[in-house]
């Protein structure tokens, strides 16, 4: 995988190539994304090498990973599970590596992978989607592509599912797992990961989850799938919210979405636990100001004693749109969010709805902005 990764990436530096496709996850960066983004382009190069006349020169496939060289760190359950499959930071490509606006021209195909909406900063890009593979409900507002662009968008538990089956509906496919098991089990962690291994609880896994998860253990040939499946889970949670390092700043870094002006990181430790770490009001305001919001919406998660959620609305320049927003989130009902005041002042709650992710949130935080411009 390493010896494909680096030849890919020698190509790039030496443009020994007549096309480029390039493969973008989304820039929180997720295990889904990176790993979608990674796999895919290994597949594609593989594809292109195996089908490719010889002193075809060929086209090459890059995969981007959506998020600073120096915040890599950040992502520790991406970090973790490309390293333990041998897949070390000088064998991928950062956001920062590549001036994408120079190396895109008329021959570009760009793949969107877990997600479909383009950062603004990417906006640029939109003529040269060719293919996107996601797994959120369509938002037709924001839908600038070209009508040829092929899709493959489908409400599942994860993106991952989608790239196990478009891997699948090539007829070699199923020859380039055998090729590159690591791929397999990359694919197979990110949905045990994003399911969290099928929990009732959590409600994201579908049939087709289910029935990729079982495709990959047979391409693995593994054997005590249960119990590799709970290791999985377990290595795997334990990665992602292995934070112990990480200040506060860091944190409020790690995995983040800015809508407008309101600042929405999440956090792999509940936000009660966060806002006692030395100096977090002061990171928050830091951080505000360097992204130019006025609130913070701050989302915690726990599953050390099964699966806990809290939220704070935070904004230390205007306390009125505290109160605004932490009403409006308590008031919402798409779905309704369950949200407990735990203090006086209704900024900090425990979320009982524990399917509601930031996914959950993004819509509302949407009307709750369309609202305030009337
Ligand atoms: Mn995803």
């Amino acid at each position: 995988m390493n010896e494909l990764l680096t030849t890919t990436l020698c190509k790039l530096k030496s443009n020994k190539y007549s096309q480029l496709n390039i493969v973008i996850g989304n820039e929180s960066c997720d295990l889904d994304s990176a790993v979608c983004s990674v796999v895919l382009a290994t597949f594609l190069n593989w594809l292109e090498i195996h089908n490719k006349e010889e002193n075809d020169i060929g086209c090459v496939t890059i995969s981007i990973l959506d998020v600073a060289r120096e915040d890599y760190p950040l992502k520790t359950e991406v970090a973790y599970c490309l390293k333990e499959c041998g897949i070390t930071e000088n064998n991928l490509l950062f956001r920062d590596d590549v001036n994408l606006k120079e190396l895109v021209n008329n021959q570009t195909n760009i793949t969107l992978v877990d997600h479909h909406v383009l950062a603004k900063r990417l906006d640029f890009l939109t003529p040269y989607i060719k293919e996107i593979v996601d797994h959120r409900p369509l938002d037709k507002q924001q839908w600038n592509y070209n009508n040829d662009v092929k899709t493959l968008i489908k409400i599942v538990g994860s993106c991952a599912t989608l790239i196990v089956q478009r891997i699948q509906s090539v007829a070699k496919g199923i020859e380039f797992f055998n090729t590159y098991p690591v791929c397999a089990d990359l694919l197979h962690s990110v949905i045990i990961l994003d399911t969290v291994n099928f929990s009732k609880e959590v409600n994201k896994a579908t049939p087709l989850d289910m029935e990729m998860v079982d495709y990959l253990e047979s391409v693995l040939k593994l054997e005590n799938c249960e119990q590799t499946r709970q290791l999985k889970l377990e290595q795997l949670l334990k990665a992602r919210s292995d934070v112990t390092s990480l200040t506060p700043s860091q944190l409020l870094r790690k995995d983040s979405k800015i809508l407008e002006d309101v600042f929405v990181p999440s956090f792999p430790i509940l936000v009660k636990e966060f806002l006692q770490k030395p100096n977090a009001l002061e990171a928050v305001s830091e951080a505000l100001n360097t992204k130019n919001c006025t609130v913070a919406v701050l989302l915690g998660m726990d599953l050390s004693e099964g699966l806990k959620r809290d939220v704070a609305v935070l904004s230390p320049s205007c306390p009125d749109k505290v109160i605004k927003l932490a009403k409006f989130l308590q008031d919402w009902s798409h779905p309704n969010l369950e949200l407990v005041p735990e203090t006086q002042n209704c900024v900090y709650f425990k979320q009982n709805n524990l399917a509601a992710s930031r996914k959950q949130y993004m819509p509302a935080l949407n009307e709750y902005l369309n609202n305030c411009k009337q």
